[in-house]
């Protein structure tokens, strides 16, 4: 229990940043890191291309035209804690994850449950591009443009009934090639889940891919979840099921600090965090030296009330956190 207390450690932890930059600088120095040594670390590099966002672009949320987060960080700065619990962990210890074949079963509360390889689940399904804003709970925050469908897309041919009123994700949890599931971090499988009418919503993101490619295994390949106006804990790596329960279904960090995370986590600066403020957040994006730049505040919803606050119309967002 003690151990568990620890993690999810704030981003203003300023010593966590130092000691993550000192381990790249080292790393790079001695070319375990060549790509990222320049990407990341070089203050010459160009700074990542703005995105030209169309009126109606705007009003769906699709395409944020903030300054994209580097590649170099958005795959090197990670919370997968399968692969251990240090920011670095998962890029130096997932390449190694196996993500071919790939099943995914879903089941639960629909006509048509089934097993199906990933390019049967994605079938005739074309992946688009969406640039989220992405905010971690432990207060940093990202730009990352994905490549995914809408998990609407994917569920509907499963064709839930009216008992699915909750929909479940599984991570998957193998001690043999995710060295972290055999530390007691959590109570594995990694879980989530979504009420239906979130998982319908067409900002809700199955991903396959980031910045025009495959996504990577520190990412969550080769399938993982994106609700961008949740923590980022909500979005679930390496999925292996998805289940249409009736009731709230049981997810990991709720289950490991209820009283810190609760089942909605909409970003929220009006409700802080039991241990930190989320009024406010670091921001790791564009080409300033140093991986956070200055705080900017947080925004419900992270800036997709336009989107997604009708979903929560009438309910109590500090009792339903
Ligand atoms: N299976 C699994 N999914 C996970 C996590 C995890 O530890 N295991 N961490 C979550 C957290 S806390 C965050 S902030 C995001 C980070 O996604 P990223 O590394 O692609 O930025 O993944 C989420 N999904
Ligand atoms: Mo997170």
């Amino acid at each position: 229990m003690r151990l568990r207390e620890s993690l999810h450690v704030p981003a203003d932890d300023i010593t966590d940043e130092a000691v993550y930059r000192d381990r790249r600088r080292v790393l790079a120095a001695i070319g375990l890191l060549p790509a990222l040594g320049v990407a990341g670390c070089s203050e010459a590099a160009p700074p990542p291309s703005k995105v030209v966002v169309t009126p109606a672009q705007a009003k769906s949320g699709f395409r944020t035209a903030e300054e994209q987060t580097r590649e170099a960080d958005a795959t090197s700065y990670n919370n997968f804690y399968e692969f251990g619990t240090a920011k670095d962990d998962p890029s130096n210890a997932a390449k190694t994850l196996r993500t071919s074949p790939w099943t995914v079963a879903v089941g639960g509360h629909c006509a048509k449950p089934g097993r199906l390889s990933l390019d049967d689940l994605l079938k005739g399904l074309r992946p688009e591009e969406r640039v989220y804003r992405m905010r971690c709970v432990e207060g940093w925050s990202m730009v990352i443009p994905w490549l995914g469908v809408p998990l609407a897309d994917v569920l509907k041919r499963f064709e839930p009934t009216s008992k699915a009123k909750y929909v479940a994700f599984t991570s998957l949890a193998d001690p043999r090639q995710m060295p972290g599931v055999r530390a007691d971090v959590l109570d594995w499988p990694y879980r989530e889940g979504l009420r239906i009418d979130e998982a319908m919503h067409p900002l809700t993101l199955l991903v396959t891919g980031m910045y025009g490619k495959p996504v990577p295994q520190q990412n969550g390949a080769p399938l993982r979840l994106v609700v961008p106006w949740k923590y980022g804990f909500k979005g679930i790596k390496s999925i292996i099921a998805i289940t249409f329960v009736e009731r709230m279904p049981k997810t990991s960090w709720n289950l490991s600090q209820p009283s810190e995370y609760g089942f909605f986590s909409n970003v929220n600066p009006a409700v802080d965090h039991p241990r930190w403020s989320q009024k406010s957040e670091r921001r790791i994006a564009g080409s300033a030296s140093k991986l956070f730049a200055e705080r900017i505040p947080t925004r419900p919803f992270n800036g997709y009330a336009e989107q997604v606050a009708s979903l929560y119309a009438g309910m109590d967002l500090k009792k339903w956190f």
